[in-house]
């Protein structure tokens, strides 16, 4: 009887039909966004399947979008799937003018990806399930409530009976759902703004050094003749980690344990870090997966406290090696407990870069800089946990992997301009670049102009210290046709950099950085 009258029962007017469908909708995602408020906000359905789709992006696809895009390629994501998650709910509502069952199924369809969406996340647990079931259960709900509200209308206007909803009562059923979605909503934010780290780090402010680094002198660069800016600002610093999603850690929710071979075990709180006369150091980090000519090499001013200091006041212990440092997201690293300890490194745990708290992605609250070593032996960011330990007794994450356990950055020279294959005029050409010997300084950078052309001196940026890089340029007469150009840096060791070709794996890839380009 039910269900032939809804085979044949009303339709439900076109217009009215896609709106229960995309309130319905809002009303999924407004609950599963309050819940993940509790939550996370990783664990919002909407979110989380918005992130599943970048990790499942081609690479090719993310440079397109990185390019087109810029930083807006995330909310252009964002905004693209929420058009198409409109129209899908309208079109759900449309094909459920007789029955609600084609909309219950898309609806629950939706939920369903949500939960997966969400259950595929390293970060999160499975209490975060509760928000994409909270989505299910209110698009659901709310489908199902309007829905028959409205066909009891339709029914009514057919059999001309006057026993049912007056189309007031449905409209205002309809408004009110959407409030009710609308508030959830910012409930939601609200509630998540409280528990991401972006809102912590905010709250922070400037840190001010006690002891500032020196000043950059006008000359550390020749950003004017092609080079990079001799800081890198926060938003270009490279980056490079493991984490599919950046680790959300508050101040109040971080400390940092230093235990192992120590005499005096350790826990350090936010604060306990951030009231110790902090120090500003100025330094090169290098990724060890830096091709030749690459560009995972950047300096910033890191503000933090010297991690020796840390050490020194555990008492170390004899026969102690390594420092094996733990993320919070469980990455590992280990590095040599002398290289900490050695106050001509400059060994820190920082909080700081370029004047501001450490971004997101960059470590906040805290992380290691070792000057002189790759960022996978001594950089660990969101650092939770040190242990004094020695090399036998614990294997650090990218050791099983195929890298070195000791990694010094290598010295290397890279050429910023002219850049590869561009043509630019024949005559007086200038090439300009950077050279990096971090722990051990640039002493000099020599370029040639083809194949066996004679080495020349080029100009070298004034030096801020061995632990960062510097920047170089010379010039040639060069005539017109096709040329290739050669750069090599020698450090303050005497050390030539070589010519033999190695790839990153395992300590550091090395060679001379040769471009080629077109005088015409
Ligand atoms: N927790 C964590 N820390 C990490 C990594 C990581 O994958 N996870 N990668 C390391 C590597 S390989 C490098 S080169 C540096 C890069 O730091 P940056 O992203 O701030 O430039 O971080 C190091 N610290
Ligand atoms: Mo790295």
């Amino acid at each position: 009887m039910k269900t032939s009258r809804a085979a044949q029962g009303p339709r439900l007017p076109l217009f009215g039909a896609a709106l229960i469908g995309v309130v319905a909708l809002a009303a999924a995602l407004a609950a599963g966004h309050l819940v993940a408020g509790f939550i996370s906000a990783n664990a919002s359905p909407y979110l989380a399947v918005g992130n599943g789709a970048i990790d499942l992006t081609p690479v090719e696809l993310k440079d397109f979008a990185v390019r087109t895009f810029g930083v807006y390629d995330k909310l252009v994501l964002l905004g693209g799937m929420a058009v198409v998650m409109v129209l899908a709910a309208a079109v759900a509502g449309i094909a459920s003018r007789r029955s609600p069952v084609p909309g219950i199924v898309l609806i629950a369809a939706f939920g369903l990806l949500g939960g997966f969406a969400v259950s595929q996340r390293p970060d999160l647990s499975t209490v975060a399930l509760l928000a994409p079931l909270a989505s299910l259960i209110a698009g659901v709900g709310v489908f199902f409530w309007l829905h028959r509200l409205a066909t009891a209308r339709s029914q009514a206007v057919e059999e001309t009976s006057g026993a049912a909803p007056s189309r007031r009562s449905v409209l205002l059923a309809g408004a009110g759902a959407v409030v009710a979605a609308g508030a959830a909503g910012a409930v939601g934010q609200l509630l998540a703004g409280t528990r991401d780290a972006e809102s912590s780090r905010e709250a922070i402010g400037r840190l001010v050094p006690v002891t500032p680094a020196p000043p950059i002198p006008a000359d550390a660069d020749f950003a004017k003749l092609g080079t990079p800016t001799f800081l890198t600002s926060n938003r270009d610093f490279y980056r490079v980690d493991t984490a599919l999603s950046v680790p959300q850690v508050r101040v109040e929710d971080w400390s940092l344990r230093l235990h192992g071979m120590v005499r005096n075990e350790k826990r350090f709180s936010y604060d306990d870090i951030r009231n110790r006369p902090l120090i500003e150091r100025t330094i090169t980090m290098t990724c060890v997966s830096n091709e030749v000519g690459g560009t995972y090499v950047s300096t910033a001013n890191f503000i933090g406290v010297d991690l020796g200091d840390l050490l020194r006041e555990a008492e170390v212990l004899p026969g102690a090696e390594q420092i094996f440092s733990t993320s919070v997201d469980g990455w590992t690293a280990g590095s040599p407990v002398v290289a900490a300890l050695d106050p001509g490194r400059g060994a820190m745990l920082a909080i700081g870069m370029n004047g501001e708290p450490l971004p997101v992605e960059h470590g906040f609250p805290a992380r290691m800089v070792i000057p002189g070593l790759y960022g996978y032996v001594s950089a660990t960011k969101w650092v939770k946990d040190l242990e004094i330990t020695t090399w036998k007794a614990r294997r650090a994450y990218w050791l099983d992997r195929g890298w070195g356990e000791q990694a010094p950055i290598k010295t290397q020279s890279r050429i910023d301009s002219p850049k590869g294959f561009e043509t630019v005029p024949a005559g007086k050409v200038r090439i300009s670049g950077v050279a990096w010997a971090q722990h051990t300084g640039v002493e000099r950078v020599e370029v040639r102009l083809g194949a066996r052309g004679n080495w020349q001196p080029a100009t070298l940026s004034r030096e801020v210290g061995i632990n960062t890089w510097r920047m170089w340029w010379t010039e040639f007469d060069v005539p017109a046709g096709s040329h290739q150009v050669t750069v090599r840096a020698v450090d303050k060791s005497g050390y030539t950099q070589t010519d033999a070709r190695a790839g990153t794996v395992p300590d550091g890839a090395t060679g001379w950085h040769v471009i080629s380009f077109t005088a015409r």
